[in-house]
């Protein structure tokens, strides 16, 4: 992000200011460098929504956190190509999933249906 003043060295304290600088716009990634990405569903909606992992070999280990079964799929930005897509999750499930991540943003949204336009969704960006 060139565009943003240098965050503090917390990670927390970064994170918490590249929340606060994010606006109404899209919310900026948060940076997670430890394996495995965790993400949890819930309704409606993917936490953290926003996450930037270095490309490569992503673990993600994605948890229903929420009351229904939801399921995790991810895409291409463009959403054209399906990239992963996890078993459906009862409440308190888990599943892995290992892809492959080239330099780019990818969309990981519920793919139950009418979930993701529900709000259901959120960003990774691999770099
Ligand atoms: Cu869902």
């Amino acid at each position: 992000m060139p565009s943003l003043p240098p965050l503090p060295l917390a990670a927390a304290a970064g994170a918490a200011a590249a929340a606060a600088l994010a606006g109404c716009g899209e919310p900026a990634p948060v940076a997670v460098d430890a394996a495995p990405l965790r993400l949890t569903l819930s309704e409606y909606r993917v936490e953290p929504q926003a996450v930037r992992v270095p490309a490569g070999r992503v673990e993600i280990v994605v948890r229903n956190g929420g009351a229904t079964v939801h399921r995790l799929q991810l895409r291409s930005g463009d959403r054209t190509r399906t990239l992963a897509t996890s078993p459906p999750l009862r409440p308190g499930q888990t599943a892995r999933l290992v892809v492959e991540l080239a330099p780019g943003r990818y969309v990981d949204a519920c793919a139950v249906e009418r979930h993701d336009t529900l709000g259901e969704h959120g960003t990774i960006v691999a770099r």
